[in-house]
């Protein structure tokens, strides 16, 4: 079945999962930089990903890898100038993955309708008011400091508290600038600045994440903490963990996955949601 915004918006309530398929449109992410720099490649992986079951591509032209370096607006519309007209033209719900409001304007003017911002409004307030004016959906996702010193020595004394309570502090910021409660999904942030221990305290958590009343989103795809546990050095080689963080979140109520591996996630669910169709949810 193919999920509409309203579906995805709605889907901590009918508890209907949804994959978002990442799309990174740079030189330099953590695990596919430079694979769709090319307009070409990236409009292949995008049907590749909608073949394979996303939900919705996100969007990405500014790696936010630790330690990386700000990539100027001018230079992520560029990037995303031939690539995301492309993609809404094949039907999918798309979102853009920027901090930068002169991004997120000229994707939605291309056909974007969601706007995942991993600063959640705190890097450029004017994204806020623009996700009010167009009613768009709205990704807040939580990070202790920058990219670019994040990963040195985060440190919590509660860690689902303080994402919680940082979230709750975002959702009221982004109701001030106008933006309606309904269009809002949350995110922990899985890996801007945590360590193993902050991550996993994050994914056994969410149900208190669930109690601020909205979707709730995991990107867990191939990240470092999957290859702490697996030993898996290399991005490509953390699939099955991806899915196993993934499939946890879905049991503990997250509904939103962020995934690279898109066909590997969606055979996962259909397992996942056919047993729980034939018996009670654990
Ligand atoms: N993770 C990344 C980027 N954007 N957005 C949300 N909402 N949640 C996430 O966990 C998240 C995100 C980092 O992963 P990736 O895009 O694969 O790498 P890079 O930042 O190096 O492009």
């Amino acid at each position: 079945m193919k999920l509409n915004l309203d579906d995805i918006l709605n889907s901590h309530l009918t508890a209907r999962a949804a994959i978002v398929g990442i799309l990174n449109v740079t030189p330099d992410s953590f695990s596919d930089g430079g694979r769709f720099l090319d307009p070409e490649a990236a409009r292949r992986q995008a049907k590749r990903m909608i073949d394979e079951g996303a939900d919705v591509i996100d969007i990405g032209a500014e790696s936010t890898r630790p330690g990386s370096d700000r990539v100027s607006a001018d230079e992520q519309i560029t990037r995303l100038r031939d690539v995301l007209p492309a993609v809404t033209a094949m039907g999918a719900i798309v979102s853009i993955d920027t901090t930068r409001s002169e991004v997120a304007a000229f994707a939605l003017e291309a056909g974007a309708t969601i706007i995942n911002d991993v600063s959640a409004g705190r890097d450029d307030g004017g994204i806020l008011s623009l996700a009010a004016s167009r009613g768009v959906g709205l990704v807040l996702m939580h990070m202790l400091g920058e990219p670019k010193g994040m990963q040195k020595d985060p440190r919590y004394r509660n860690v689902v508290a303080e994402v919680r309570d940082f979230l709750a502090a975002r959702i009221e910021a982004a109701l001030a600038a106008g933006v309606r409660r309904e269009r809002i999904i949350i995110d922990p942030g899985i890996g801007f600045g945590k360590k193993l221990e902050h991550n996993l305290a994050l994914l056994a958590g969410i149900a208190t994440l669930c109690r601020l009343g909205r979707p709730v989103l995991i990107g867990a795809s191939r990240k470092r903490f999957i290859g702490e546990l697996t030993g898996q050095s290399e991005p490509a080689g953390r699939v099955f963990g991806s899915v196993a963080a993934s499939l946890a979140a879905y049991r503990r109520g997250a509904t939103l996955f962020r995934m690279h591996d898109v066909g590997a996630l969606a055979s996962a669910l259909a397992i996942e949601d056919a047993i729980n169709r034939s018996g009670p949810k654990k």
